[in-house]
């Protein structure tokens, strides 16, 4: 197997361990691996899918999409090629049969679950209404669009608290730089009517925590927080007690991914048109010691 792999970028923990995952067994596997760094733009997307498709090396192209739309005439030459393609981590707006299969996070449920677990927080706060603020990963992404749809579909489930999402705003590339300048405008904007922040992904949640704190305000005490992703770092926010949650999604998908990619060139039909990705969920409220162990367990 000889696998160009388009990846998305380097924008956050998760996405350095979905690369390494792709890198590390690559070699355990013996895999010839070509690596494109997408720098979160879709156009280089684009030009990498040719680059592959017009090398005859390549047998397998994997895409970790930047956006949802906008693949079809590059899937639609993949398979004119002869070429495997792959999508791993988040879905696309695309008919499934322009490619193998699809390995990746059901990222509605995700929202789904970082709804129950904002809903358990505020109950916990003593609140029975709340304002909601979303700092949103990049617009294109579906990630963010699932993310937020699942989130918003869910609000009603939460009996005990009347939650409304006041604003929503998106970090462009998933910069958290951006997403804390967001926080703090909203801050202002809102002083003293927020009480929930959902960051779409660990390194947003923590821009948000910052944010909150520099304001006086204390995150998890005055304002509570949710993240995604359950990476290190969130996980030493969940310990501190300032990130309340945080969903976990899966970056460690290269065995499956090359696994679905010898299979479909060996020639195996019947595959799944998506795999779900296996996650939990970890909260501040497992207390310190017991996230302190399960942090050590962990390669991310
Ligand atoms: O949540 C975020 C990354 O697609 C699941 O992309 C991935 C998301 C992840 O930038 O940290």
């Amino acid at each position: 197997m000889t696998v160009g792999f388009i990846q998305t970028g380097s924008e956050s923990g998760w996405r350095a361990a979905n690369t390494s995952s792709f890198k590390e067994t690559a070699t355990t596997d013996g895999i010839t691996l070509k690596f494109y760094d997408s720098q979160n733009k879709i156009e280089n997307q684009i030009t990498a899918f040719n680059q592959y498709i017009q090398d005859p090396a390549v047998n397998v192209i994997v895409l970790a999409a930047v956006g949802t739309t906008g693949y079809d005439d590059v899937l639609k030459s993949a398979k004119a090629a002869g070429k495997v393609v792959v999508i791993e981590d988040r879905r696309i707006e695309a008919d499934s049969s322009l490619y193998y299969t699809y390995i990746g996070s059901d990222f509605i449920k995700e929202g789904h679950e970082g709804e129950a677990a904002m809903c358990d927080l505020l109950k916990a706060a003593g609140k029975t209404t709340a304002n909601i603020i979303e700092v949103g990963g990049d617009q294109a992404a579906s990630a963010a669009i699932d993310r937020h749809k699942g989130f918003g579909e869910a609000l009603a489930n939460c009996s005990a608290v009347k939650m409304t999402v006041l604003d929503y705003q998106n970090a462009p590339g998933w910069d958290p730089v951006q997403g804390k300048s967001i926080m703090e405008a909203f801050l202002k904007k809102y002083a003293g009517k927020i009480d929930g922040v959902m960051g779409h992904n660990d390194e947003l949640a923590i821009a948000a925590i910052q944010a909150i704190d520099a304001s006086g305000l204390k995150a998890g005490k005055d304002v509570q927080v949710i993240g995604f992703d359950a990476t290190a770092d969130g996980f030493k926010y969940l310990i501190n007690g300032e990130l309340g949650a945080d969903i976990e999604c899966n970056p460690l998908l290269a065995p499956q991914v090359y696994k679905a990619a010898l299979d479909a060139l060996n020639g195996v039909t019947g595959q799944q048109a998506w795999t779900p990705s296996q996650e939990g969920q970890f909260f501040a409220a497992q207390g310190a010691t017991a996230l302190q162990a399960i942090l050590a367990t962990r390669k991310y």
